[in-house]
């Protein structure tokens, strides 16, 4: 640990002219690399619809990921309610109240019944363990979450669905490269969805993709994605327009080129934090698992109950100081009042996510960020969690 002030006085103000640390801020090439490409979209006046720039973007990230196939989507939510069209899921779909609202509105917008089991408190990630006991007659899929890029059990996943025949289709948003023993996450289960968000690891400003296994498949869903069309006459499907542009595609493919040492930085980040935040037990740093690779896309702290402040006091402290951490995900998705009547949905069924809901902090954490900005964070928490005894005055 860095020394630290020795006391926390208890309105501190703002560093003064400190500039203001965001929980994320997108990688972004330089812009003079771009430029070419909006040249190139310019000069063919292609901007939609299965462009060239498109078609090279899912080769390239096939290539990158290790993954048979990619179809490219407007963003995440789309792909999401598309992929749950494509297997044709209906009735009730067990997934993760630990999460982003998106994944579960997929669910409602097929008019599936999501139904919300606990997650394993260690790995965020839906706990195996209890999935079996949530399946009815009327369950077909399982929709995890590799949440914070951390790979699921996808092997004990796996194991469940065959079992009771169910389909597994992973909301992978957060999983941008991620490997478990030696290949992608993205091949476990039937489907896997990415999202290239402006604050994910890989953005195209807005975007996502399905990952798939044949071209059969690819194809489907490539209808799916385009009104349900085949030819100039013929639709298959109630398809919708949930199509990539050539701008987000070009820009794809530049972002590729900088992704090893986004990466790069990403690990670098995570190293100082954990290095620094060691010597604080009442906070709790993540620990990611040895044997697979992650891609360091966020930084969530556990904020422990004896720590000096709550979380959410911790929170407004990093505030003060022009930090902004986020609480994800708090509240708990099936605290959100489309989902909080379903039976499963109640806190008593929940109690692991429902911890991690009120304890979790995710530290700021994008390439851009330098070793300056990540110590100053440090030193707010090390002196707002863990602050030094006030000693007596001396008599
Ligand atoms: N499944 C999961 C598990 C997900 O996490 C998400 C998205 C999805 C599905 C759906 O994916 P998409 O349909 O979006 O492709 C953000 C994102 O909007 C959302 O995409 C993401 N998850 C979620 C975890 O986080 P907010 O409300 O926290 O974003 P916002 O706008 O407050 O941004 C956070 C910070 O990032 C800002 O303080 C500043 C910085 N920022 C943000 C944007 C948008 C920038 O510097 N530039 C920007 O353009 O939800």
């Amino acid at each position: 640990m860095s020394s630290r002030p020795s006391a926390w006085p208890s309105a501190t103000p703002p560093q003064a002219n400190a500039k203001p640390i965001t929980v994320t801020q997108p990688h972004l090439p330089p812009l003079e690399e771009f430029l070419p490409y909006l040249e190139q979209i310019w000069a063919s006046k292609i901007l939609t619809n299965g462009g060239p720039f498109l078609r090279q973007l899912e080769a390239a990230l096939a290539a990158f990921l290790g993954v048979p196939y990619v179809c490219l989507f407007a963003n995440a939510t789309v792909a999401l309610v598309t992929a749950l069209q494509a297997l044709r899921i209906g009735g009730e779909v067990i997934t993760t109240p630990y999460s982003f609202v998106a994944t579960a509105h997929s669910l409602l917008w097929n008019g599936i019944k999501p139904v919300f089991v606990d997650i394993d408190p260690d790995t965020y990630n839906l706990d195996p363990d209890k999935i079996e006991a949530a399946i009815t007659p009327h369950t077909t899929a399982i929709m995890p979450v590799h949440c914070y890029g951390r790979p699921c059990d996808t092997e004990a996943i796996q194991r469940i669905a065959d079992n009771y025949n169910l389909k597994v289709i992973y909301d992978a948003a957060h999983a941008f490269g991620v490997q478990r023993q030696g290949q992608s996450v993205l091949n476990a289960g039937d489907l896997s969805i990415l999202s290239f968000h402006a604050t994910k690891v890989f953005n195209t400003f807005e975007g996502g993709a399905i990952v798939c296994r044949d071209l059969r498949t690819k194809q489907h869903i490539d209808h799916l994605k385009n009104f349900g069309f085949v030819n100039e006459v013929t639709v298959v499907a109630a398809g919708i327009n949930g199509k990539m542009s050539e701008f987000n595609a070009a820009l794809g493919l530049l972002q590729l080129q900088h992704m090893p040492a986004v990466l790069e930085r990403r690990a670098q980040i995570d190293a100082i934090y954990r290095e620094r935040l060691a010597a604080i037990d009442s906070i709790e740093t993540p620990t990611w698992p040895e044997q697979d690779r992650v891609n360091w896309s966020y930084f969530p702290i556990r904020v422990k109950p004896h720590c000096a402040l709550s979380r959410d006091a911790l929170y407004e402290t990093l505030k003060q100081q022009g930090i902004s951490g986020r609480r994800y995900f708090y509240p708990l998705i099936s605290e959100f009042p489309m989902y909080r009547g379903l039976p499963s949905a109640q806190t008593a069924l929940l109690p692991h996510a429902t911890q991690a809901s009120r304890e979790v902090i995710c530290l700021p954490q994008y390439p851009g960020l330098s070793d300056a900005d990540v110590h100053r964070v440090c030193d707010v928490l090390a002196m707002a969690a863990a602050p030094a005894k006030v000693l007596p005055l001396a008599a």
